[in-house]
């Protein structure tokens, strides 16, 4: 069976935990391939909200398999945190969560790197969540990580010594006011590694591929989003692994070949949360209308995520680095009551129009142009199917669907489960 691919196509926070809830009873396994507990996927359902970081959103479902494959980054005190919060919901995990022996740790000191790295950089900096991931991800290409298959070793603690020693040596390096008790930090992070122990390491690529074998259906959820991608985001301010389609190759060890369906997700605006250009970001009212009917804050950190319209060159362009074959629109409940609606269909880059997405979309480079369409006045949140849909919502998802040439099979009228419309 070919592996399933879910991505958010902006610049995260397009809803794919919810996707991947509704999702999962299609799939027997549901595997996270990149990022770590930068993550915020967020599930509605009996009224109650759940925020994932790093745990897979197939986990409060029976008989669903959870992934965490080897392209992830682990922070074990958080990864307790989450484990916790499962067990007072009463979640059966310990059969349903596999982690890949692959997968590297994050450790206290690349948390504190990703702080002095920040606070260094002032006005530049990336808007890291600062949970350690760009430090995490440098040590593994670098070739210096830690991973889980590590600790069940008995001298791994000898390995751990010397690197936090070194990052300790690279914060005071940075020269900035970072506080910090590592002591205290360990004493939380080792507690963490034995509940980590508790569970179920796997050679994970081994394991895809037998289930593949025997006809298992597999669905890879992708964290962050394609504008965040480490080589197709708006470098620098991007996070540091691969959140496209070929993430999902090299994060679980499934050949291109093998790739199934890629599902696209995507909102009907745009957000970001942290740094970086955003050339349909909106400064007026509407965005703060945006902000506040979306609950735009970040699921991890809590910080205000900025608002503006749909971009369509950037979406384009995340749909072909990614072979989207079917596109997910999210949040069009949140565009209810604004008379017009504008969707961003080329830039004017340095005086010329272009449809592509440049090397560098800076302010000063690019001005969004814009289309200009009907809004609707309908409260979207009550409908449960396509025929309820007002047919100025339909015209503006139609338009992209012309625009993108790609389907879009489902909108998402609202964070519950229940608010999901199949529409073709
Ligand atoms: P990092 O921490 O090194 O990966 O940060 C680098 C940039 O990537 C952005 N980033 C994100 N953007 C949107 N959503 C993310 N997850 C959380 C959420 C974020 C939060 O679901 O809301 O709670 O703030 C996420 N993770 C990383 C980040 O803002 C930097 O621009
Ligand atoms: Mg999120």
């Amino acid at each position: 069976m070919a592996v399933d691919l879910l991505l958010g196509l902006q610049w995260g926070d397009e809803g794919k935990g919810k996707i991947v809830d509704v999702f999962t009873s299609k799939y027997d396994i549901i595997a996270r391939f990149q990022g770590g507990p930068n993550a915020g996927h967020t599930l509605v359902f009996n009224g109650r909200k759940h925020v994932l970081h790093t745990i897979p959103s197939g986990i409060f479902h029976d008989n669903t398999i959870n992934l965490v494959g080897n392209g992830v980054v682990i922070d074990p005190v958080i990864f307790k945190k989450e484990l916790v919060k499962l067990n007072e919901q009463n979640v059966d995990y310990k059969n349903a969560l596999y982690i890949s022996r692959k997968a590297h740790i994050i450790l206290p000191t690349h948390r504190l790197l990703d702080a002095a790295s920040e606070a260094s950089k002032g006005k530049a900096k990336i808007g890291s969540t600062l949970k350690g991931i760009g430090p995490t991800y440098m040590d593994k290409t670098g070739r210096n990580g830690i991973r889980v298959g590590d600790i069940e070793l008995s001298n791994w603690k000898d390995k751990y010594r010397a690197l936090a020693d070194k990052h300790e040596a690279m914060i005071a390096f940075y020269n900035v006011d970072i506080q910090y008790n590592l002591e205290e930090l360990e004493a939380d992070f080792f507690d963490a590694i034995e509940t980590l122990k508790q569970l179920k390491f796997i050679d994970s690529e081994e394991f895809i591929h037998q289930a593949q074998q025997s006809g298992k259906t597999i669905l890879a959820e992708g964290a962050q989003g394609s504008l965040l991608d480490i080589d197709f985001g708006t470098y620098p301010y991007v996070t540091s692994s691969n959140t496209t389609a070929a993430g999902a190759c090299t994060g679980l060890g499934v050949a291109p070949s093998q790739i199934g369906d890629v599902f696209g997700i995507f909102k009907a605006y745009t957000t970001r949360v942290g740094s970086g250009p955003f050339p349909t970001e909106l400064f007026d009212e509407d965005g703060e209308t945006m902000g506040r009917v979306g609950h735009e804050f970040g699921a991890t950190t809590g910080r205000p995520r900025r608002c503006g319209w749909l971009d369509l060159v950037a979406l384009k362009y995340a749909c072909q680095v990614n072979g989207v074959t079917q596109l997910i629109m999210m949040k069009g409940d949140v565009l209810s009551g604004f008379k017009k609606l504008k969707i961003c269909t080329a830039y004017n880059y340095k005086g010329e129009t272009i449809t592509h997405l440049p090397y560098n979309i800076e302010e000063e480079n690019v001005t969004p142009i814009y289309t200009e369409i009907d809004g609707w006045k309908e409260d979207l949140t009550k409908m449960t199917q396509a025929s309820d849909l007002p047919k100025e919502f339909n015209a503006y998802v139609e338009f992209i669907e012309k625009e993108l040439n790609i389907p879009i099979t489902i909108v998402s009228v609202g964070p519950d489960r229940k608010q999901t419309i199949v529409r073709k």
